[in-house]
């Protein structure tokens, strides 16, 4: 990614970071970006695709975290987080996202539940955004169901956004996007499950933000995935769909965002499975491209670039 290659139809204010070159991390496979801005310093957090060449299924064992303070310059930090680390679930560190809230920072993430057939989602926390994290409960926040489930991973890609008043709410899901409010200690739900409607060709990976007064729902969309997004004056809709933010993700049948604001600039995080001969779906690259508004509220579409 380029500075002048971002210049698609608005120009990012002078100040503003210009990301590195795509894709951003080039020592691992990384996948799932979820990102978070604390003091000056955006920390991104990624699974860690390990499936060797050729090798087409997920081998998923820990997540990464990285930090920058110019979206250029990344910092790896130890492992903060593995499956291993919740004692009840036995693989598969999926999609996840770390929110800060009271001086902590939670970190939910699916895991396939080592006692329950299918997915679940747990949450560990830390007092630094680097960890160590630890699990939060001692058993999965989000369980499997089988019974009400028609997926074995329903269960998956949470997404956490606090809102103005302080509540939080939890959103996660495939093929049904699913959210429930969750207590100030961030690690018991609050309230019934609930489905979100409004959503159409939902498959997976919400993101929820926040920009000048309107709540962005994102999400990817069909096989191969894109990226589409909905909008609405509420966290509990009624939501509005707005059609696609990103296109297909190159050489991955999967994509997943994280859209964050750092100094001014919005910012679209997303991976694909462009880097190398080796790269694919199951060995995929954390990318990151400008985003921007129009004067309504929508989002312009994000255009990959790989330089
Ligand atoms: O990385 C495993 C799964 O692939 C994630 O949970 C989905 O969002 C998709 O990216």
């Amino acid at each position: 990614f380029s500075a002048t290659s971002a210049a698609l139809a608005q120009t990012a204010p002078t100040s503003a970071p210009a990301p590195g070159s795509n894709p951003i991390i080039r020592n691992k496979y990384t996948a799932d970006p979820s990102a978070m801005v604390q003091k000056g310093t955006v920390y991104l957090y990624t699974g860690h695709d390990e499936a060797p060449a050729r090798q087409e299924r997920y081998v998923m064992n820990e997540w990464l975290c990285f930090s920058s303070t110019d979206m250029v310059n990344w910092t790896e930090h130890p492992i903060p987080l593995k499956v291993s680390d919740f004692a009840w679930a036995k693989d598969d560190a999926w999609a996840s996202q770390v929110v800060a809230r009271n001086g902590k920072f939670y970190w939910y993430a699916a895991v396939e539940h080592g006692s329950i057939h299918g997915k679940a989602i747990g949450v560990a926390v830390a007092d630094s955004p680097t960890g160590p994290f630890k699990d939060a409960r001692g058993s999965a926040l989000i369980a499997p169901d089988m019974t009400t489930d028609k997926i074995s991973w329903a269960d998956i890609d949470p997404t956490v956004f606090i809102d103005a008043k302080g509540q939080a709410y939890l959103f996660w899901g495939n093929t049904t996007c699913y959210y429930s409010k969750l207590k100030a200690n961030m690690t018991e739900l609050d309230g019934p499950i609930q489905t979100v409607a409004g959503l159409p060709r939902f498959t997976e990976a919400p993101w929820v933000h926040e920009h000048n007064g309107w709540y962005y729902l994102s999400y990817a969309s069909e096989f191969p995935e894109k990226i589409v997004y909905a909008m609405s004056r509420s966290l509990e809709g009624p939501w509005q769909y707005k059609g696609i933010l990103n296109e297909i993700a190159g050489n991955s049948n999967t994509n997943h965002q994280a859209i964050i604001d750092f100094k001014g600039q919005s910012y679209f995080i997303y991976h694909n499975g462009a880097i190398n001969t080796d790269g694919g779906s199951y060995r995929r690259s954390v990318c990151i491209d400008y985003l921007y508004y129009n004067k309504d509220g929508t989002m312009k579409r994000v255009v990959m670039t790989t330089e």
